[in-house]
């Protein structure tokens, strides 16, 4: 259980016996949405500092494991996500522009600016929304995966969570729950070697998070999480175990967190930077680069044109997010009742007087 699952060899060839055998066009797709993940922060990050966005938390370095096991469900599955997982919201089929409108939490957001950037939801992708709580959504998942296995929907749920999340409490009871009812859930913990300024020695006295499944009674497996087809391949095997009534899985997909905890932290205050330039060697990028490249798909004019198709996508979704105005002041009295009651009704005609209008 100590060992890392790996697939893409350093030479981009594959593991015959791992390899998940993607289709060309599969594999360019998860390439595209791992890039995407990349740029976006890159941009994000740059709104944030502009003044145009309040807050950001980049997941630099984490890619493949935020993409691959979002690509290893059906689309009737459901994701408990964590705050670092945009890239899986997007494989979910969420438009872009509707994570940019919730980044600027505009009047088109569809929480109506009531959640911190970052804190989406996709309600057609069956992605739920994001609780700042750390681990709050571990037992979400396993109880939607217990409903679904009492009304005998063939469904599978996901939670993501980070290292930090597996001291929560909330992570102990979903998984005792989700071993002693044998739920279809599968847990992708990605554990980035840090929790804010937290390093993860410091977080458990376990050697390994995947361990923790034994004294749950179900599966641990340990993955290479900058290598994607790892990923993909742990989470596509444990996704199948869940649908044919096999019980829970907990992944850990090792890897690391390169850039800030979010938009307001300064990680050069807690941490050596020549740690952070060993985990870039192994960007998840430039270890799928590699296989792609020895599949005879990436060349320097496929990176340039999908790297350009990108850029140009996010600077539409950013123009046109920036056209939408802040949500309505009535839509702070909203969504609580059928019909706003009277002391609402009076408390909004208080607000608009006060703001002149
Ligand atoms: C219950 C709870 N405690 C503390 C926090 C403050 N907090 C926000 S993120 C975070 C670190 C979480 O680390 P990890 O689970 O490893 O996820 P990562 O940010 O590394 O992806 C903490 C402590 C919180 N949001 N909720
Ligand atoms: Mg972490």
């Amino acid at each position: 259980m100590g060992d890392l699952l790996r697939v893409i060899k350093d030479d981009g060839s594959t593991d015959p016996e791992l390899d998940p055998e993607l289709s060309p066009s599969d594999a360019v797709r998860l390439y595209r949405l791992m890039l995407m993940e990349r740029i976006l922060d890159t941009r994000m990050l740059a709104l944030q500092r502009q003044g145009r966005i309040g807050f950001y938390g980049p997941s630099v370095g984490q890619e493949a494991t935020i993409v691959a096991p979002a690509l290893a469900l059906d689309a009737g599955d459901w994701v408990f996500p964590q705050y670092r997982e945009p890239g899986a919201a997007l494989a979910r089929g969420m438009p872009l522009l509707d994570l940019v409108n919730q980044f600027m939490g505009n009047a088109a957001d569809a929480v109506h600016g009531r959640q911190m950037p970052c804190h989406y939801v996709f309600r057609a992708g069956n992605y739920m929304s994001i609780s700042s709580c750390v681990g709050t959504q571990i037992p979400l998942a396993v109880g939607a995966a217990w409903a679904a296995k009492i009304r005998g929907d063939r469904i599978v749920t996901l939670a993501f969570f980070g290292d930090g999340g597996t001291s929560t409490s909330d992570f102990h009871v979903g998984m005792n729950f989700a071993g002693a009812f044998h739920t279809p859930t599968v847990f992708v913990c990605n554990n980035n070697q840090w929790a804010i300024s937290l390093p993860v020695a410091r977080q458990t006295a376990s050697e390994t998070i995947a361990q923790k499944a034994l004294a749950y009674g179900f599966d641990g497996v340990r993955v290479d999480g900058n290598d994607a087809l790892a990923v993909y391949r742990a989470a596509r095997d444990a996704v199948k175990k869940a649908r044919a009534g096999g019980g829970p899985t907990l992944l850990e997909c090792v890897t690391y967190r390169i850039g800030p905890h979010s938009s307001s932290d300064d990680p050069s205050r807690y941490r050596d930077e020549k740690e952070v330039e060993r985990w870039r060697l192994r960007d998840p990028l430039t270890v799928y680069r590699r296989y792609l490249k020895h599949l005879r798909i990436w060349t320097e004019e496929f990176e340039e044109n999908i790297e350009k198709a990108i850029g140009d996508e996010i600077t539409e979704a950013v123009r046109l997010a920036e056209v939408n105005p802040p949500p309505p002041i009535e839509s702070l009295f909203g969504d609580v009742y059928a019909e706003m009651p009277p002391h609402l009704e009076e408390e909004l005609e208080d607000l608009k007087r006060v703001r002149g209008r």
